[in-house]
């Protein structure tokens, strides 16, 4: 296959004005005839119509009511000489496909007796031969006909406008559209489904129906969905003035899908992973992950369908300023300071473990691509979260209001149309003609497309004489895989000064007036200094607050100023950080120290530190538990440049045991005293505290295998038993599997028999075992049994991701075994999927890109697995470019 590059970009030769759709449903055989009226663009150059298909049955081509000549090229239907001067013509094709063999779960396919679409990036021209790309946009009439009995619901994008029966026992429903859409939007379901209907009205006064379309049985588990749609829906009317254009908003359940959902215009399909959720079955995550998703999926209405991508390389434009969008909700919703500042940690957190790591390694790519073979592999965390980071810099060099006047001069300016990354940065600018981001515009797009992470270095020097401290921020990136040279970056750095004793210092930036005790310096040049006046003691930086940009920040903080930034820094961000980089020095000083692993791998300051935080009387528990996680595996990995997977995770197993084991009495107040949550709701105060509890209790069951006590064990299991909510019973059964205690077993045997009709309860199930700590090499094979269990299935992208995935992907210390057999499984594992479901392979297959900093043995086994998978003739193009870049 070829790359397709960004500037190789042409316009369309044809524009699809519209789509008249008629489908006969049936899950062996689907007849599909599409009816489009086109007309030539008259902006380019004459040239034949080459309509993209894939896996298709042709079964007829007529234009304007007649036969019309065609031939085939590849998987294009080429139409070389339509009739000039009638336009528009009407063009006619007659198609079939079949939707029960489709296990890519790309275009038309059946999961569990119903029929749903999956159409972006590329899937709509697996349902009919069609103008594939994001910037031909039609109005669309769609009529769907199927058996009553077996499919008695019949869904698609827009208004209902005729519905009835037809004979055979067979009925019928057509739906209009009334907003023009790239096909990448189309949608269509039809099967055995029930709903929950709330009717609302807008702040504009115009009345619309939500509706959440599951499975019967599944109903109960509907309520936070809606609950969030609501949310969303006027979260957007207040935040950015937008309302919902259309009278129907349907969100539909599948359990078979290959990402978290899709924002279809009117008809969003969502994995059931992020719809279903009651106190029974769902974590306190699962439900904030609802929240979060019908949210992004929701916005996705105006950024992405009212303005959409010119092309997939400006994907970005609608996913990191949607997952921006969703993520500012979320923080909304959550309400108090604290609860935004977990919310920023946790993406942060996302951004370092995930990001980071695909910007360092051979997928690594701009937030805007210059190239790809296939687009499934290019919904990456650098297009989401990267892109969200790039559009929050945006808003935090122009001001919340200034953003917000910026999306209006996007809207009136763009509206009903598909552009680009650039046209969006432009909106912003011009809006804002006195900010920071317009002064320095063409440098700051190179966000969009430059890859690789900047480092910034920072020194200070302080003058007690003059009482100036001198600050230096310096700038660079190393070469990326896809790119040898950086020019320097617009990078944002909110900073503050702290007082020995914590307190906060004002700011005065010589010859400036104060500013208030936070500051935004912008770094555009490889190296810039900036005096602040007036300083009256040595201060500690407080620097990079509210990760204020994508970049790792570099500074020799003693670990006096990082215990003084930890226990006091006004930014919560950077509280929660500096006990990051002090529990990441220790564990990268043990790292690099040969011989065995010390059980005090961390200083009894540090510990006590970490004790004040754990019993402090005013901080959230939310918080609290996340300055008492360690930095992941993968995390402390990418700071290393050779990887050591079993050195690494030794080391941070040490590192918890101390902390368990030094903070016992501690975990077990922190317990007693926030076990008490009272009714159930998810709210982030109430899962806060749940959240603290459960690492108590894993603490104290890793503390109990040091003195053999059966007290916690025995009482973690009690809780286990008589949870009330699933969060309280997950977070029980996890600590007695990560403890590697005697009761996980009948825990497991049953947790399993209680929730053996959950699919979604019995994901973590699976996914729980397969991100056990591996203790003497127990976990593989523990794994390799489980894809025999019965309920184990490679088909279901959700059971999949929940046993190969964990495995591969989230448990390295059980994966990158000496014995290479984690490796060989891998690669068993991705080529078994690819003959499934490509998609779902190759993002197994991202799993072994950063082989290259392994160690040996790891290093030479893990190439040669991949190497084994790129030896397979007959591999899809969304894994053979994964391994060929890996291996390249
Ligand atoms: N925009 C949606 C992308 C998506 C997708 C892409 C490829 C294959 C399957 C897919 N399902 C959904 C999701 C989103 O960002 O909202
Ligand atoms: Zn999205």
């Amino acid at each position: 296959a070829t790359a397709i590059q960004r500037a190789d970009y042409q316009a369309p030769a044809w524009w699809i004005e519209t789509v008249d759709l008629a489908f006969d449903l049936d899950p062996a055989k689907t007849r599909v005839l599409n009816k489009m009226r086109i007309r030539r663009n008259p902006d380019v150059p004459a040239q034949a119509l080459r309509l993209d298909g894939d896996e298709l049955n042709l079964a007829r081509v007529m234009v304007n009511g007649g036969g019309s000549s065609f031939k085939m090229d590849g998987n294009q239907l080429v139409l070389e000489n339509l009739p000039e001067g009638h336009e528009p013509l009407d063009l006619e094709i007659f198609t079939t496909c079949s939707p029960i063999q489709n296990t890519k779960l790309m275009g038309l396919y059946v999961s569990e007796g119903t029929f749903f679409t999956q159409c972006e990036a590329e899937g709509f021209r697996r349902i009919t031969y069609f103008l594939d790309r994001p910037d031909v946009m039609a109005m669309y009439t769609v009529t769907l006909r199927a058996s009553k009995n077996d499919y008695p619901v019949l869904l698609s994008n827009g208004n209902l406008v005729d519905e009835g029966d037809l004979d055979d026992g067979r009925h019928f429903a057509k739906w209009v559209d009334p907003h023009k859409k790239p096909c990448y939007l189309f949608a269509l379901v039809a099967g055995k489904l029930v709903a929950r209907e709330q009717k609302i009205k807008s702040r504009a006064g115009r009345d619309h129906l939500l509706q959440v379309y599951v499975r019967p049985g599944d109903l109960e588990k509907t309520e936070h969905a809606m609950n969030s749609l609501m949310h969303s829906v006027a979260w957007d009317e207040a935040r950015f003035g937008l309302s919902l254009d259309l009278d129907r908003f349907m969100i539909v359940a599948t359990s078979d899908f290959n990402m978290g959902a899709m924002e279809n215009k009117g008809l969003n399909i969502f994995n059931t992973k992020y719809v279903l959720a009651s106190q029974s079955t769902a974590t306190d995550v699962d439900f904030a992950n609802v929240e979060s998703v019908v949210g992004h999926e929701y916005f996705h209405n105006w950024t992405g369908n009212r303005i959409t991508c010119r092309d997939w390389f400006q994907l970005s434009l609608k996913e990191g300023l949607t997952v921006f969008r969703d993520q500012e909700f979320s923080m909304d919703m959550a309400g108090t300071p604290s609860a935004r500042a977990v919310k920023r940690i946790e993406d942060v957190r996302v951004l370092r473990t995930v990001q980071f790591p695909e910007d360092a390694g051979p997928m690594a790519h701009p937030v805007r691509p210059d190239s790809y073979i296939e687009i499934n592999n290019f919904y990456t965390v650098t297009i989401y979260e990267k892109g969200s980071e790039v559009v929050r810099m945006q808003h935090n060099l122009v001001g919340r209001d200034g953003f917000a006047e910026g999306m209006k001069l996007y809207f009136d300016r763009h509206d009903g149309s598909a552009v680009t990354c650039d046209d969006f940065v432009q909106a912003m600018a011009d809006a804002n003609p006195a900010s920071p981001l317009t002064q320095h515009l063409q440098q700051f797009k190179r966000w969009y497309s430059q890859s690789g992470t900047p480092l910034v270095k920072a020194s200070g020097q302080y003058d007690p004489t003059a009482c100036t401290y001198t600050l230096t921020l310096s700038q660079s990136c190393a070469a990326t895989a896809d790119q040898p040279e950086k020019l320097p970056f617009v990078i944002p750095v909110e900073m503050g000064l702290l007082g020995q004793d914590g307190a906060a210092l004002p700011l005065q930036l010589q010859g400036e007036a104060v500013t208030s005790s936070s500051h935004t310096l912008v770094l555009t040049q490889a190296e810039q200094t900036w005096v602040f006046a007036n300083v009256a003691q040595a201060p500690v930086p407080s620097l990079l607050r509210g990760f204020s940009a994508p970049v790792v920040l570099e500074y020799d903080f003693s670990d006096a100023e990082l215990l003084t930034q930890l226990a006091h820094d006004t930014d919560a961000f950077n509280r929660w950080e500096a006990g990051q980089r002090l529990a990441l020095r220790y564990a990268l000083q043990a790292i690099r120290t040969q011989g065995e692993v010390a059980s005090d791998v961390m200083p009894a300051a540090f510990i006590s530190a970490l004790r004040d935080v754990l019993r402090h009387p005013t901080l959230d528990a939310a918080y609290k538990d996340l300055v008492l996680t360690l930095p992941s595996e993968s995390y402390m990995a990418e700071q290393l440049e050779v990887v050591d997977p079993q050195r690494i995770h030794a080391v941070r197993e040490s590192m918890r045991q101390q902390l368990a084991v030094a903070l016992q009495a501690d975990w077990a107040w922190a317990f007693d005293a926030h076990s008490d949550t009272g009714a159930y709701r998810p709210d982030p105060v109430s899962a806060g505290r749940r959240s603290l509890t459960g690492s108590a209790l894993l603490m104290l069951c890793l503390a109990a295998r040091d003195s053999s006590d059966t007290l916690w064990p025995g009482k973690t299991y009690q809780r286990f038993k008589d949870a009330g909510n699933m969060t309280d019973r997950f977070n029980a059964l996890s600590a007695l599997v990560y403890s590697g205690a005697t009761l996980a077993q009948p825990a497991l045997e049953r947790f399993h028999a209680l929730f053996r009709n959950e699919p979604l309860v019995i994901d973590k199930w699976f996914s729980l075992q397969a991100g056990a700590c591996d203790r003497g090499g127990n976990v593989l094979p523990a794994v390799k049994q489980l894809l025999k269990h019965p309920d184990f299935s490679l088909k279901n992208p959700n059971r999949a991701r929940s046993l190969i995935f964990s495995y591969c992907s989230a448990n390295p210390g059980a994966f990158h075994r000496a014995d290479a057999a984690g490796y060989v499984f891998w690669s068993d594992r991705v080529l078994e999927l690819d003959a499934i479901n490509p998609q779902v392979a190759a993002r197994l297959a991202r799993g072994l890109d950063r082989w290259r900093k392994l160690a040996e043995p790891y290093r030479t086994a893990a190439r040669e697995a991949i190497a084994r998978v790129a030896a397979k003739p007959d591999l899809s193009n969304d894994v053979r470019e994964v391994v060929t870049r890996a291996l390249g």
